[in-house]
């Protein structure tokens, strides 16, 4: 069924008249005959919604830093913190020497009460000590919980006193979790620390091959970097640093070689990719791995970029190779999930790169959002990102370089640049509402209340969002697909990722499950409406 006005109208009447307000600014329904459309995002969840959102230590601890694999990441505070963003992401990682991998431990101070009293400084310097001699790791991070800056413990003079007595880099992230709207103020928390203390540490001056890039905004969840990696070697690149997913802090210190950066996730590290290109001159460039045409047309703008006929043709002759591989994998799938509709909603990036996978397999998104995206995820950007508009930017460090110091440090001329702004579309995605079809809904920070009502009048066949939203469709005999870890599966990206994506959706609609549950509206009175209702 299409959705209207009087619709959203009705779901929105349940709240009182200020909140009723401030969600209906959060939804949209898209209207191509209006050009701009636009919609409110990055503002503060009204307290007592059942918000999907984190926080921003889960940005800071759980996202950016926590893929470092080399690297212990202490977690000052309670122990609850730092068990829940413990490997439940699935950002993979392996290393050469089992010694140098430490993303299996979960590393806290576990404070206690009298630590709440009396203050946890000592006993965060203790651990420090004990981190060291233990693990002798290459680097320590230590990410504060919401008590630690209600308290006023000091982490970045530990840090520095620490620094000091072992000769390590241990640096300090103040991201409690109440910093911010959502995860999105600790990604820039922990992407500011990682430039100013590691990135360009390193002494190298040259990039270690002609074609060297990073990828940015790459978590290796589910394993999906190594699927993209496995293609990029096969086209002949060297992946410098994936940031962070199975990343480490050796490889980072370097990161300033690479000649290009890519940028995976939209939301999370775009105005890293910025800040790279001002401090080192490396350009950036905008790419998805998610789906196969987003693969193709990614790797193509790569070969673009570096714009090397031999390279071009190598492209091309990878991509065929791999189609070839996969087509036929991907027909009975197809077949399996052709009409079907989704709602597609997941944290600041994926709610709009897994459109594109789904449409590649006919199925159709009705009903989309991010937890924690910016309005300029939603209604499209310029080729560089907005910086200063963002809400969370004053957390970004002057870099003091003027315009005219970065076109003289840019690693490529400024003439090639400005011809490849206009032959690459670095904006090859016009923004989430933009880029659906008339008459589908984007929802902002969608919660539990109105993801059973929309389910209610859409109906999807498929349920794609986190764990905490997860669980309420498939009780409805909804099949559920988690796009932020994938459900125990992956890779997702890449050729043969999307493979594993359509088996287990097909999977999802195939299963004989949904005739064996009764969901409980079914059998059981319910407090509030009636049977029909539901
Ligand atoms: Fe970027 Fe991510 Fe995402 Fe994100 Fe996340 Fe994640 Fe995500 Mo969960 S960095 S914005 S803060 S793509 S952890 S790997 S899945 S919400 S859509
Ligand atoms: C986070 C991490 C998360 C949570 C996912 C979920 C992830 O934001 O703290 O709610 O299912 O991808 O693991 O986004």
């Amino acid at each position: 069924m299409a959705i209207n006005e009087k619709m959203i109208e009705e779901i929105l009447n349940k709240y009182p008249a200020k909140v009723k307000r401030n969600r209906k600014k959060h939804i949209v329904i898209r209207d191509s005959a209006r050009e701009n459309q636009e919609i409110e995002a990055n503002t503060r969840t009204i307290p007592g919604i059942v918000t999907n959102r984190g926080c921003a230590f889960a940005g800071c601890k759980g996202v950016v830093l926590g893929p470092l694999k080399d690297m212990v990441h202490i977690v000052h505070g309670p122990i609850g913190c730092a068990y829940y963003s413990w490997l439940t992401r699935r950002n993979k990682a392996k290393t050469d020497d089992p010694k140098k991998n430490f993303l299996a431990y979960c590393v806290s101070t576990d404070m206690q009460e009298s630590d709440i009293v009396f203050g946890g400084e000592k006993k965060l310097a203790r651990m420090i000590d004990e981190v060291v001699e233990i693990f002798k790791p290459n680097a320590i991070t230590i990410s504060a919980t919401c008590p630690v800056g209600l308290i006023g413990d000091d982490i970045q003079a530990v840090a520095k006193a620490a620094r000091a007595k072992h000769g390590l880099n241990i640096t300090a992230y103040s991201c409690e979790g109440y910093k911010g709207v959502s995860q999105s103020a600790g990604h820039h928390i922990a992407n500011n620390g990682l430039m100013e203390n590691i990135v360009g540490e390193g002494d190298w001056e040259e990039p270690p091959s002609k074609y060297t890039i990073n990828i940015l905004g790459e978590y290796n969840i589910g394993g999906d970097s190594w699927e993209v990696e496995r293609v990029l070697n096969e086209i002949g690149y060297e992946v410098q640093v994936v940031m962070t997913g199975n990343g480490s802090y050796e490889k980072l210190k370097n990161a300033h070689v690479a000649q290009l950066n890519l940028v995976q996730c939209h939301r999370s590290i775009n105005y890293i990719a910025d800040m790279l290109e001002k401090k080192y001159g490396t350009p950036w460039l905008k790419v998805n791995f998610i789906g196969i045409r987003a693969t193709i047309e990614s790797l193509r703008n790569m070969a673009l970029y570096f714009g090397d006929e031999a390279l071009i043709k190598r492209t091309e002759e990878v991509i065929e190779k791999e189609l070839a591989e996969i087509e036929p994998q991907l027909e009975p799938y197809k077949k399996i999930c052709s009409g079907k509709t989704a709602f597609c909603f997941v944290g600041g990036s994926r709610g709009h790169h897994y459109q594109g996978l789904y449409e590649e397999l006919g199925i159709t998104t009705v009903l989309a959002g991010y937890e924690f995206a910016h309005r300029d995820d939603y209604e499209g950007r310029d080729v560089l990102p907005h910086i200063k508009s963002d809400a969370d930017s004053k957390n970004i460090p002057d870099l003091h370089v003027t315009p005219d110091e970065r076109r003289y440090r840019l690693k490529i001329p400024v003439e090639r640049m400005e011809e490849l702004q206009k032959k690459i579309p670095l904006s090859n995605y016009k923004g989430m509402i933009k880029d659906m079809m008339d008459g589908s809904i984007v929802v902002d920070d969608l919660n539990h209340y109105e993801t059973e009502e929309f389910i209610r009048i859409l109906k999807p066949d498929i349920f794609s969002s986190g764990i905490k939203d997860k669980y309420i469709p498939q009780k409805m005999g909804i099949p559920t697909k988690q796009l932020h870890n994938y459900d125990y599966s992956g890779p997702y990206a890449g050729f043969r990722g999307a493979i594993n994506f359509a088996r287990d959706v097909a999977m999802g609609f195939a299963t004989p499950t949904w005739n064996f549950i009764v969901p409980p509206w079914k059998d059981k009175p319910l407090l509030e409406g009636s049977i029909e209702q539901c």
